[in-house]
């Protein structure tokens, strides 16, 4: 039996063992759990108010809330993809545990066992409920929730697309052209971004806060976990125009690039820069960077809002007092840095994310409550909330997942903290983050170690310098030794997808058949 199974299994019994002391924990509200609610807000970077990512960030309700709460300033997800990274955040299971690596993988044939967070606070006593995008688009998982909004099978409500409003619509084509950036080839057709001359109250976020807002107004008999998925600022950067007012495109400012940055990166790094198409070079020549980074600031505004109304229904409810509070963002995002856009990276811009927590007074496994109002400049991972989570609302600990609880960070933000973030993308392919440093592995054994003490955009490749070979040596042992391997499921393959490599040959045979992607599709992910 491997490790990972016998861990699985104890996890297992442990869980099973703990169900008889159930009747405890509803009964009275002395010894009441406290409430949850989690918020993800999708492929929000540090371009927000407290991380200070962007100077033109208006983000005032996540300004507002980092006072309220212990601010992660680094965070960092498991995957710098959606799917692998709330994957590894709901399940518990990193990606080198799981074999979770891709959005082209669908997670639920992947792992056969496991018990999600919700599901976790079920056999708890609790109601787990929830609103918007928190699980991969349509890989839901009915087990998490009591209810879910829009329903369990479709968590996320119908975006606002303009295009459905225009006169030449044809549905029968599902007729959908981008409206800003020019289409190019595989482009991934959400890659756009537009003002809208609409309501606040169209837009799909809207629905999943107002629903999560009724929620919150409930009696409910039992401790909740509430979950609200906010959908921007993922794109298409469409939200309604007085957010993109809010920053005039002559004196919107664009990210820091070093040209030629990637000169010192090896061939695979500049291949995950222009990962399916040369992203960079179609905005640079279409002339919509600055409308782009206009798009995402209008968007992070605009997701800013709809949290703010999560937070005030929460203010104005009777749980104001007894709620733990959890945002988080999947990933971050690079809007032309290194040439590259989107996430699929793994670099400091995408694989930072916002992680913010609060603990009431009160809280079980926190009776002081959170240090609230201070920065916690400590290196932590996603990974590490399901562990917070348990240990804050005094459910017993499970040896069943992974990460590390950060309770001993929320009591003393400066408490000793040694615990390296993992970040994995594709297969075989890792990222060690300190204090300090950043080290990355790649499946052609290539390598890059950043020096964060001089170099926070991440512009000088030292992997080559003999001067960090102990540090290198060092990093390289928070590597998964073996990771978990990555197994293709049901999910069909399109053209444009990049699918990952499961092995160094995949690698090399398609670099030998010209970097073709459709070649790797049909000789390894056959349908
Ligand atoms: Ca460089």
């Amino acid at each position: 039996m491997k490790r990972r199974d016998f861990l699985r299994f104890a996890g297992t019994t442990a869980a099973a063992l703990a169900l008889p002391g159930l009747a405890e924990t509803r009964g009275g509200d002395n010894g009441r759990k406290p409430n949850v609610l989690f918020i993800s807000i999708d492929d929000l970077n540090d371009w927000i108010e407290p991380l200070g990512g962007h100077p033109q960030a208006r983000t005032p309700n996540l300004k507002r809330f980092a006072q309220q709460s212990v601010n992660f300033t680094h965070a960092y997800c498991p995957s710098p993809s959606c799917c692998p990274s709330r994957t590894a955040i709901m399940t518990g299971q990193a990606p080198y545990t799981s074999g979770v690596y891709s959005n082209y993988q669908d997670w639920r044939e992947v792992i056969k066992d496991y018990t999600s967070l919700g599901k976790c606070f079920r056999q708890n006593g609790y109601y787990s409920a929830g609103a918007g995008k928190i699980y991969h688009y349509h890989m839901v998982d009915p087990s998490c929730w009591d209810e879910y909004w829009p329903s369990q099978t479709k968590n996320m409500p119908d975006e606002y697309l303009p295009q459905k409003h225009a006169a030449n619509y044809d549905p029968e084509k599902d007729f959908y052209k981008t409206i800003s950036m020019p289409e190019f080839e595989n482009m991934y057709k959400m890659f756009d971004w537009a003002s809208l001359d609409i309501d606040d109250s169209l837009m799909g976020d809207h629905q999943s806060v107002e629903q999560v807002s009724k929620q919150l107004m409930k009696d409910h008999d039992k401790p909740f976990f509430l979950a609200c998925g906010i959908y921007r600022p993922h794109v298409p950067w469409y939200v309604p125009e007085k957010y993109y007012d809010m920053f005039p495109l002559d004196s919107v400012r664009l990210p820091r690039v070093l040209e030629n940055d990637l000169d010192d990166v090896s061939d695979r790094v500049r291949d995950i820069a222009r990962r399916g198409g040369d992203y960079h070079q179609h905005v640079l020549e279409a002339g919509q960077w600055p409308k782009a980074v206009q798009g995402y600031l209008a968007s992070i505004a605009f997701a800013d809002a709809m949290f703010g109304r999560l937070l005030d229904a929460l203010e104005r409810s009777k749980y104001s007092e007894n709620t733990i509070v959890v945002v988080w963002s999947d990933h971050g995002w690079q809007l032309g840095e290194k040439q590259h856009w989107r996430k699929f990276a793994l670099w400091e811009n995408i694989l930072r994310s916002v992680l913010m927590i609060k603990a009431p007074k009160g809280t079980a496994g926190l009776p002081e409550g959170s240090k609230d109002g201070t920065g916690c400049d400590r290196v932590v991972s996603l990974q590490d909330i399901y562990p917070t989570l348990v240990s804050l609302c005094g459910l017993e600990a499970r040896s069943d997942i992974d990460g590390n609880s950060v309770v001993p960070l929320l009591r003393n933000p400066k408490a000793e903290w040694d615990h390296p973030a993992v970040a994995t993308y594709d297969f075989g392919e890792f990222s060690i983050r300190t204090e300090r440093f950043r080290y990355s592995v790649y499946i052609d054994g290539s390598e890059e170690l950043y020096d964060h003490a001089k170099d926070s955009e991440e512009w000088t490749n030292l992997a080559a310098d003999p001067k960090y070979a102990r540090v290198k040596r060092r990093l390289k042992k928070r590597i998964p030794k073996e990771p978990a391997e990555l197994a293709p499921t049901s999910m069909k393959l399109m053209p444009h997808h990049c699918p990952p490599f499961r092995s160094r040959q995949e690698y090399f045979d398609w670099l030998n058949h010209g970097k073709d992607y459709k070649y790797l599709i049909e000789k390894y992910w056959p349908h």
